[in-house]
C-alpha cells in the first residue's frame, strides 16, 4: 500500500524570510495551480502553478507536487489554497520569523541545567525543584585511580542533563558545548543585547555564554588529578519517568576514554579564549587543565570506553579517535598559537563529514577556517577551504536531486536525524560565509523548512513552534511535571527506521518512521547536540 503520511500541504509551519524562497510540498491532486490568501485581508495575493517532483524512496515514494511563491514577498500572515486538499496551516513571512525559535531554543538549555532550581521568573510555568545537587558522587570501580581510589567521593555540579535522561556525558558535551560557543565565536554582534531571560541575564557577559559557561563549570570537574577524563556521570541504570528532585539514585562518575579527554580538551581550550575578555579568573585554569588532558590522551591515545556490566546508561561508544585529536589540535592551536598543535593538527587531520557526536573532524575545519585565516600557512588555509566547499557543493547536489528541495539522502535517517540536517545547514552557512553563494544559503533555509513542517510526516520538529509540534516528547522532565505543554524549544531527533524502542510505528521508510510519544526514545527524545545545531544555524541566518 502506498504509505501516504498525510493528505496536507506541508510546508514552514513557522514561515519565512521575505527574501527566502519558499516553496510548499503539495498532494498529487489533479489540480495545476494554488493560491496564496492573506489572512490579515481575507484577499486572493498570489496565484501559481503547482509543478510536479520527483518521489522520495525514504518518505515512501509516493508523488506530490511543489508550489513556489519565493516571489511573495510582502510581510504578513498567509495560508495556502489547492483545490481538492484541506487549507495548509497559516503561517508568516516575516523579518523577525525566527526570532523567538532562536531564544526559545537557547533557552531550552537552562530548562535542562542540572543542580540548579528553575524558578518562576525565569522559567514561568516550568518552574521546577533543584535536581541533582551532584556535590557528592562516587568514584565507580571502572573510573578509579590512585589519587582517587572507587568509591571515593568527588564534586561534579552543575552541567547540563544530556537528553530526555538525568545524565552528563563528556563527549555528547564537547559537540554541544562547541557548537554553542561557535554560535557566540562566529557571530558576536548578534549576541552582544540578546535576553533569553535567564538568572544572569543583567550581568555583562553575553546570555549564550552564561549558558554555556553553566556546562563548561561542570567539564571542568570532570578531570582526574593526571589529566585523564572522566567517560560521564551517570546513575547506573536509567533513571526514572520522574522529575529531577525525585531521582535519588546514588550518581558515579563512570570509565575514562580518550574521546572523553580530547573533547575535554578542545572544549576548554575553546572557552579559555572566548571567556579571556570577560576577566572571569578561571581561563588560566582551563587552559592548562586542556593541555593536560592533550597529553593524557597523548600518552593513552587508544582507551575505548566500554561498558561497565552493571551501568546501562548512555554508552557514547567511540574507537576511533584521529577526528577526535585533530579537533582538539585545532582549537589549542588557535588559542595558544603554539606550532606543535598546527603540527598535530596535521599529523591528525582525517576527511571531513557531518559533523556528530562520534565524529568531530568538521569542527577542526570550521575553528581554523573562521579564527585561523592569519596564524595558518596560506597553501594550508586554502586546502582547508577547498575542502569545506567541496562538501558543501556536495550537499547543493543533494539539495538539487531531492523531490522535496532538501539536501537529505537516506543514510541520514540515524539516530538523532534531525541533527544530521541542522548540521548539513551549519556546513551551509559556513560556505556560504566564505564564498557569498546563495545556493548554500537556499539549501541551509531549506533544512530550516524541513524542520518545521515541510517534511514527510507534517510535524513541526521543534516543541512549541508550528501548527503541529511534538506534544509528547521522551523528556523526563515534560513528561512528569504536569504541565500539558512540553518545554519549548526543543528540537526531537526525529524519524529513522531502526525502532530501537520497540514503539507501535505506522511505516517502515526512514523519513517516516517517527512517532510522537514519550515511548520513542529512538525518534521522539531531545537532546543537547541536537538542539545546537538549531540554535547556530539561526544565529548565522539572523545575522546574515
Ligand atoms: O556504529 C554503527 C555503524 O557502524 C552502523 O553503520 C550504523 C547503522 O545504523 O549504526 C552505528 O551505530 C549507531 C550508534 O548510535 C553510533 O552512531 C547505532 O545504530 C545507534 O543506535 C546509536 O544511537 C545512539 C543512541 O544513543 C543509542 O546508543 C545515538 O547516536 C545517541 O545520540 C544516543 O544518545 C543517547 C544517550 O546514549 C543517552 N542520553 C540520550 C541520548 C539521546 O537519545
Ligand atoms: O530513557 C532512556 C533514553 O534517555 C535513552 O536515550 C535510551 C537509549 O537506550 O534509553 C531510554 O531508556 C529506556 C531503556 O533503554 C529501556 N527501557 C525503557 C527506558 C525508557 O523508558
Amino acid at each position: 500500500a502506498d504509505p501516504i503520511t498525510t493528505q496536507k500541504i506541508q510546508l514552514n509551519q513557522l514561515g519565512y524570510l521575505p527574501n527566502a524562497r519558499k516553496v510548499a510540498i503539495v498532494p498529487n491532486v489533479n489540480q495545476q495551480s494554488f493560491r496564496l490568501v492573506s489572512l490579515d485581508t481575507g484577499k486572493l495575493v498570489y496565484k501559481g502553478k503547482l509543478t510536479s517532483a520527483k518521489s522520495w524512496q525514504a518518505a515512501g515514494n509516493r508523488s506530490f507536487k511543489v508550489a513556489d511563491l519565493s516571489s511573495v514577498i510582502k510581510e504578513g500572515r498567509y495560508f495556502l489554497k489547492v483545490n481538492g486538499v484541506a487549507d495548509s496551516a497559516e503561517f508568516d513571512i516575516a523579518s523577525n520569523v525566527y526570532d523567538k525559535l532562536h531564544d526559545s531554543a537557547l533557552k531550552s538549555y537552562y530548562f535542562n541545567r542540572s543542580s540548579l532550581a528553575i524558578e518562576s521568573p525565569y522559567g514561568q510555568q516550568w518552574s521546577r525543584a533543584e535536581g541533582h545537587a551532584d556535590n557528592e558522587v562516587k568514584v565507580h570501580a571502572s573510573a578509579a585511580s590512585t589519587s582517587r581510589p572507587e568509591s571515593s567521593m568527588i564534586e561534579s555540579t552543575k552541567g547540563w542533563y544530556d537528553a530526555g535522561d538525568y545524565g552528563k556525558y563528556v563527549v555528547n558535551s564537547g559537540i554541544a558545548t562547541y557548537t554553542l560557543l561557535a554560535s557566540y565565536e562566529h557571530f558576536p554582534t548578534f549576541y552582544q543585547n540578546r535576553n533569553t531571560n535567564i538568572p544572569e541575564s543583567n550581568d555583562n557577559i553575553p546570555d549564550i555564554l552564561n549558558e554555556a559557561k553553566w556546562n563548561i563549570d561542570w567539564l571542568a570537574t570532570m578531570q582526574d588529578t593526571d589529566g585523564s577524563v572522566y567517560h560521564k556521570l551517570t546513575t547506573l541504570a536509567w533513571p526514572g519517568k520522574e522529575m529531577p528532585v525525585q531521582d535519588k539514585r546514588e550518581r558515579f562518575v563512570i570509565g575514562k576514554s580518550t574521546s572523553a579527554a580530547l573533547d575535554y580538551a578542545a572544549v576548554l581550550a575553546m572557552a579559555t579564549r572566548i571567556y579571556e575578555p570577560y576577566n572571569n579568573g578561571q581561563t588560566k585554569q582551563w587552559l592548562s587543565s586542556a593541555e593536560l588532558a592533550w597529553q593524557w590522551a597523548v600518552s593513552n591515545p587508544n582507551l575505548v570506553y566500554s561498558q561497565p556490566d552493571d551501568v546501562s546508561s548512555g554508552e557514547y561508544g567511540d574507537d576511533s579517535f584521529n577526528d577526535e585529536f585533530s579537533w582538539a589540535a585545532a582549537e589549542l592551536f588557535i588559542t595558544t598559537q603554539k606550532p606543535k598543535y598546527l603540527e598535530q593538527y596535521l599529523n591528525f587531520r582525517s576527511k571531513i563529514d557531518v559533523p556528530s557526536w562520534s565524529y568531530v573532524a568538521y569542527l577542526a575545519t570550521s575553528t581554523l577556517l573562521i579564527k585561523g585565516q592569519a596564524i595558518i600557512p596560506p597553501v594550508i588555509y586554502q586546502k582547508i577551504k577547498s575542502e569545506q566547499l567541496a562538501l558543501a557543493d556536495n550537499l547543493v547536489q543533494q539539495y538539487n536531486d531531492n523531490g522535496y528541495q532538501v539536501p537529505l539522502v537516506e543514510s541520514d535517517f540515524v539516530w538523532g536525524s534531525n541533527s544530521v540536517a541542522l548540521n548539513k545547514a551549519l556546513i551551509l552557512m559556513q560556505a556560504h560565509r566564505l564564498s557569498s553563494k546563495q545556493a548554500y544559503k537556499n539549501a541551509a533555509l531549506s533544512i530550516i523548512d524541513y524542520v518545521l513542517g515541510r517534511n514527510p510526516t507534517d510535524y513541526s520538529y521543534v516543541t512549541g513552534f508550528g501548527s503541529k509540534s511534538p506534544l509528547f516528547p521522551h523528556h523526563r522532565v515534560s513528561v512528569s511535571d504536569g504541565i500539558v505543554a512540553p518545554i519549548p524549544g526543543m528540537l526531537v531527533g526525529g524519524p529513522h527506521s531502526g525502532k530501537q524502542d520497540g514503539c507501535d510505528y505506522q511505516f517502515d521508510q526512514p523519513a517516516i518512521t517517527y512517532i510522537d510519544d514519550w515511548c520513542s526514545y529512538a525518534t521522539n527524545e531531545v537532546a543537547i547536540n541536537w538542539n545546537a545545531p538549531l540554535v547556530y544555524v539561526l544565529a548565522a541566518i539572523l545575522a546574515d
